[in-house]
């Protein structure tokens, strides 16, 4: 019997690339509702997987992957087949792909991340009005390359077609709206697009419970890392 695809992790902008991906590609799979600094971290299965104490896990059989890009990256090479969100591996396309997610990446989810540390989460991480004021001014000069890119009035970033790298950018523009970061109205409309696939309102669902919610808000958490 082939193994199950299983996604550790729930309630967070990064666990919803990896349900998304999957309810794109049309794969069954088991979600296993792991929410960030809950005791459902503490699952041994979970914990055996790695000790990364990181959600989303994706785990295939032998294949375990702890990235979420690197999550999506593989869903998209191997099930290519049954649709194609990245160009092949090795083509200028693909390079081009990779140019914008591992922009996205780098330069959007990390300064999130840094609100998120310092403003959602200074008990942990320390409070720091100064990193959140730069992280959010940084995030919202980088956005603009994808203002940019959008400026022809394509719905999607590479054109006509939806692929991963608008997963990537929507996960994030969607974190940036939860932390009042304003996005110019080309960015909001591109956001409502988007957001309007069938792939992603599945995904939402499966990933945004009311648990996780009410688990992450419990915690006096914010909702989007
Ligand atoms: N770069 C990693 C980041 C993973 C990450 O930071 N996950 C957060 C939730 S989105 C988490 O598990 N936090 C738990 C913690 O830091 O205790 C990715 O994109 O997968």
């Amino acid at each position: 019997m082939a193994a199950a695809i299983r996604v550790w992790g729930i309630g967070t902008s990064r666990t919803l690339r990896a349900h998304w991906m999957l309810a794109e590609l049309g794969l069954d799979y088991e979600t296993r509702e792991i929410i960030p600094r809950t005791p459902s971290m503490d699952d041994p299965d979970f914990c055996a997987l790695n000790q990364r104490s990181k959600v989303p896990v994706f785990e295939h059989g032998d294949l375990v992957i702890g990235e979420s890009g690197a999550i999506v990256f593989h869903l998209a090479d191997r099930y290519r087949a049954r649709c194609a969100l990245a160009p092949p591996p090795g083509s200028d396309e693909r390079a081009r792909f990779d140019d914008v997610c591992i922009f996205t990446l780098m330069e959007l989810d990390a300064p999130l991340y840094v609100i998120r540390r310092h403003g959602g989460l200074p008990e942990i991480y320390g409070e720091s009005p100064v990193a959140i004021q730069s992280a959010g001014e940084y995030f919202l000069r980088q956005v603009a390359e994808m203002d940019r890119r959008l400026a022809d009035g394509r719905p999607y970033l590479f054109g006509e077609d939806f692929s991963a790298a608008d997963l990537l950018l929507v996960t994030c523009l969607g974190w940036a709206r939860i932390v009042n970061l304003p996005l110019s109205s080309r960015l909001e409309e591109y956001l409502a697009g988007v957001t309007d696939r069938a792939g992603y309102r599945a995904a939402f669902s499966v990933n945004f419970t009311p648990e996780a919610m009410a688990a992450l808000s419990g915690a006096g958490q914010a909702d989007a890392d």
